[in-house]
């Protein structure tokens, strides 16, 4: 039987290793199980508690805003509810499902709505100050996927909570679910770009273009950005064997290259395993997350201190 496995994990690193050619249009790609002696980024594992604190503390610089709104968009499928689901979990202390996470039915988006997510602290209805939107995912096709000036609409806070996304045209300033004068407090103040690292040989060109016209128009309004690579495990055979691999492996190191594509600096990308199969927290996988949450918290409250002083 172990025989089987070992052939079973060779053609699994081959189909990866030809992937890897055509994603990194090199002839040399890494193997997937190739890792390096030392880690390329220091992680504190073992700091769970020490981050999740100061985030759990986190007041906004800005005392016109009472909460940081951090957005989420990427490809359908990319699991952006599963991020979602993965912080509320961190933070309460065990697996929960706030937002309708699915394993992407017949590759359409399964958000259709634009929700926001808050994070309850306790059971009294009170909430920590750093809330997400998901929405819709985004497909190389116009007339599919969610429409990306709906997305540069929900920066600028024009988009109400609850509406319904239509693909085939993006929302008008007479529609009801325009926010005709957005608050503050309604605009973004942190996007994050959600990447599959397994699928990131499949994208299509059409969607990275969608993702970077976003991207320009969030850096026309000065918001901060950064990537979040899920499904790690499912692109490297190591970092699903142990989480503690993934700076350690040289696959991961070189998605994170063509992640650039997208035009967002090395040390903005940030690699998470979701929740997907586990039952409980694993503090390893919560540590990779919470790095990224204090990354996505402290640039957004840059973003406020900003708008407050402009
Ligand atoms: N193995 C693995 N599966 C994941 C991970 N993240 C998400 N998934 C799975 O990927 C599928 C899609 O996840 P979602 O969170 O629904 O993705 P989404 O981006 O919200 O998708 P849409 O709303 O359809 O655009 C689900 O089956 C998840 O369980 C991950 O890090 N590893
Ligand atoms: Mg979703």
């Amino acid at each position: 039987m172990p025989v089987i496995w070992d052939i079973i994990e060779f053609l699994r690193d081959l189909i990866l290793w030809i992937t890897g050619m055509w994603l990194f249009k090199s002839t040399t790609p890494p193997m997937p199980t190739e890792v390096f002696d030392k880690e390329w980024r220091i992680t504190p594992w073992g700091q769970k508690e020490v981050i999740l604190q100061k985030l759990k503390d986190y007041v906004p610089g800005n005392p016109q805003i009472k909460s940081i709104r951090v957005f989420l968009h990427g490809p359908v499928g990319a699991g952006k509810s599963s991020l979602i689901n993965f912080i509320n979990s961190v933070f309460q202390g065990h697996i929960t499902s706030l937002a309708l996470a699915d394993s992407a039915i017949a590759g359409e988006s399964f958000t259709i709505k634009y929700q926001t997510h808050k994070i309850e602290k306790g059971n009294h209805g009170i909430y920590y100050p750093i809330i997400f939107n998901d929405v819709m995912g985004l497909e190389e096709r116009s007339g599919k996927g969610v429409h990306k000036d709906d997305i540069i609409n929900a920066l600028k806070g024009h988009v109400k909570e609850g509406y319904k996304f239509n693909p085939m045209s993006p929302l008008s300033e007479d529609d009801p679910g325009y926010i005709k004068i957005p608050s503050s407090e309604d605009r973004v103040h942190c996007l994050v770009s959600v990447m599959p690292a397994d699928k990131m040989a499949f994208l299509r060109e059409g969607v990275i273009q969608k993702m970077r016209d976003i991207r320009l128009a969030a850096a026309d309004m000065g918001i901060p950005q950064m990537v979040i690579l899920t499904r790690v495990d499912e692109a490297c055979p190591s970092v699903r064997k142990d989480i503690k691999n993934i700076y350690l492996s040289k696959y991961i190191k070189e998605i994170e290259k063509c992640s650039i594509q997208l035009g967002v600096p090395v040390n903005c990308i940030f690699p998470v395993r979701n929740y997907h199969e586990e039952i409980d927290l694993d503090k390893d996988m919560d540590v990779l997350l919470l790095k990224a949450l204090k990354q996505m918290v402290d640039f957004g409250d840059d973003f406020l201190k900003a708008m407050e002083q402009s």
